[in-house]
């Protein structure tokens, strides 16, 4: 039997689950001034949720940056890694550079297996290619941005804007979400 108090406790995490949502909402509007407004095909980007978290997003040219995150640091790790999908409805591009207060240095990192099988991060020469009509993923055990020499850890919970300069597109701000220290750990 449905009583009226879990009735009103559904709605209640309705309009919570809601208001969760409206923030991130109202940032990438923010990053969207200059750009068309948002289409009932951006919207549903929102819920796109792999890392429990609402999928924020940005557009900058014919390219849709959704959800960019970074792992909450370990210990006294000097180094971080950030991860997020381009999804890119133009043109080949390519994101040729990164920056952010967070660290001494920042690169666009890929993973190698080397000879004897181990993996490895390296830098990718000339920047990561964005593929016509397609989605590029930076995501753990792949392509990422590498913060090296942090400033401080990265703390769960924060955010910390990050710009990506592509070479057809421009540049664009978004906001990192530090997720916890083992988030993405089944996508690796
Ligand atoms: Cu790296």
């Amino acid at each position: 039997m449905t009583t009226p108090f879990s009735l009103a406790g559904g709605l209640g995490a309705v309009a919570l689950s809601l208001a969760v949502l409206t923030a991130p909402a109202a940032a990438c509007e923010l990053h969207q001034a200059d750009a068309t407004p948002p289409t009932a095909a951006q919207s549903t980007l929102h819920t796109a949720d792999a890392h429990g978290t609402a999928g924020h997003h940005y557009t900058v040219g014919d390219l849709t940056i959704t959800a960019p995150w970074a792992r909450a640091s370990a210990g006294m790790a000097r180094a971080g890694a950030a991860f997020m999908t381009i999804e890119n409805v133009g043109p080949d591009d390519r994101l040729v550079a990164a920056s952010a207060d967070v660290s001494a240095r920042i690169e666009l990192h890929t993973h190698i297996m080397s000879a004897d099988g181990v993996m490895q991060m390296r830098e990718v020469e000339g920047g990561i290619e964005i593929s016509a009509n397609g989605e590029t993923r930076l995501e753990p055990g792949g392509l990422h941005v590498m913060f090296m020499g942090l400033e401080a850890p990265f703390v769960e919970g924060t955010r910390f804007p990050l710009t990506l300069t592509f070479e057809q597109a421009g540049e664009v701000t978004v906001e990192v979400e530090v997720l916890s220290p083992t988030a993405g750990a089944h996508g690796s």
